[in-house]
């Protein structure tokens, strides 16, 4: 291997072997969806934990409360670092200050409609972001110490070119988010294979849980659902009703994460049910929850799910959801990582909608209570 010149300075480190023995984690994204449930594994699983967080004017932990409240029982467990995988100065810092054994980079605008609008920032951060933390590893010398995971995504596919997409399908990426995700991926494999880093692609297919942002559309569903049955909201209003997805729950998501960064050698990993819904089905599935049937008619140029026993209008197609370019089908094979990680779905698609549904009904009618 040729010569590189970092790290650019060198800590007094243990060998890999002997560093790898304490269990440390570091988690950029720990605040949203994926970050909340890993760091409740890790910690489980005995980690140290450490997490970036944004600085805002609001309250951003929300997810992350209930590890707050545990603190006292494992004092230095469990630490966040403000930061931003914009900021190159940070990302040294805090490896030097944490000295992590497994970093997850999970940080990113995650949002495909909005990387549309948002398309520099989200190269910004989503691609150079990744090789912005890569870099920091090299700069403070972990390269060989610690491990890396890159949340890669199936949005890579984008255009169908074979289903269903496996580890060895080509990527046709069809938005600023999968563009910059592409970055990502190609970088966390450059780095691996030329520095001989422990960097692993997981590239994951949709996965949801009532931990799920708002503005995804699982989520904006199962909420709509509650607040039309509490007779807070009358109608909701989607887009493509028509684009298939493999839905899984975030809760196994990152168990897989974690095995994938367990294994003897780096390699990139496929997680996904091997199951595909359209979105109409998802809001059948979810209506069904609080005994709501719905059928579906065209008025003039959009189509409308109605309640069956009401004849009322519960669902409609609004063309400001639509995306400049589609992903119409996403269909995960997650064969390599059934017969390698030993890891398998456990949530299936309808225990999912029923409990996204009724975890929205309690937050729901739990705000009727606050107001009241
Ligand atoms: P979320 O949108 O719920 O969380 C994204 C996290 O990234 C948040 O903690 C957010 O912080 C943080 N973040 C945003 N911008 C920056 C930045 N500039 N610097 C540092 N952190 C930042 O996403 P998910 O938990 O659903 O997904 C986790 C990762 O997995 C993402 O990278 C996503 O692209 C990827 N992915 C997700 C899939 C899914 O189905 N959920 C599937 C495949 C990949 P804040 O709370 O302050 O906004
Ligand atoms: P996706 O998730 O784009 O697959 O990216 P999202 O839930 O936003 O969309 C899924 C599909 O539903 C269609 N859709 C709508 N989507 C939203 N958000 N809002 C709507 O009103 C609506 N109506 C229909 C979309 O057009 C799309 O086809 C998610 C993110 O978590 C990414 O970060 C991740 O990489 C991929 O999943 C895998």
């Amino acid at each position: 291997m040729a010569e590189v010149p970092r790290p650019m300075f060198k800590l007094d480190l243990p060998s890999p072997e002997e560093y790898r023995k304490r269990k440390v984690a570091l988690i950029s994204g720990i605040t949203g969806q994926d970050g909340s449930y890993l760091a409740e594994l890790l910690l489980e699983k005995g980690y140290e934990v450490h997490g970036i967080i944004r600085r805002s004017s609001s309250f951003n932990t929300n997810r992350l409360q209930h590890l707050y409240a545990d603190q006292h029982e494992r004092p230095n467990k469990f630490k966040l670092h403000y930061g931003d995988l914009s900021d190159s100065t940070n990302l040294v810092y805090i490896l030097a200050q944490t000295l992590p054994t497994e970093i997850y980079n999970l940080g990113a605008q995650s949002h495909v409609k909005v990387s549309f609008e948002m398309a520099e920032y989200t190269a910004d951060v989503d691609g150079v972001g990744t090789l912005r933390l890569l870099d920091a590893i090299r700069t403070v010398g972990l390269e060989k110490h610690a491990r890396f995971y890159q949340a890669s995504t199936s949005e890579l596919y984008g255009k169908v070119v074979e289903t269903p997409q496996s580890e060895t399908t080509p990527f046709y990426p069809r938005s600023p988010y999968g563009a910059a995700k592409l970055y990502g991926y190609w970088i966390t494999v450059n780095y691996r294979e030329a520095y001989g880093m422990f960097a692993c692609n997981g590239i994951l297919f949709n996965h949801e849980s009532p931990r799920r942002g708002r503005t995804f559309v699982t989520r904006k569903i199962s909420r709509a659902v509650a607040d039309i049955h509490l007779g807070k909201q009358n109608c909701l209003y989607l887009g493509n009703l028509d684009a298939q997805r493999d839905w899984g729950h975030a809760k196994d998501y990152v168990e897989g994460m974690w095995r994938i960064l367990q294994q003897p050698e780096p390699e990139d990993f496929v997680l996904a049910t091997g199951e595909t819904h359209p979105v109409r089905e998802y809001v059948e599935k979810a209506f069904a929850v609080v005994d709501i049937k719905i059928k579906w008619r065209h008025t003039g140029v959009q189509e409308e799910g109605y309640d069956v026993k009401t004849g009322k209008a519960l669902v409609k197609v609004d063309p400001q959801y639509f995306r400049p370019a589609e992903v119409e089908l996403l269909l995960g094979n997650p064969a390599k990582a059934e017969r390698v990680l030993g890891w398998k779905r456990q949530v299936t698609f309808d225990q999912l909608v029923q409990e996204m549904v009724t975890a929205d009904l309690h937050a729901s009618r739990s705000l009727v209570e606050d107001q009241n």
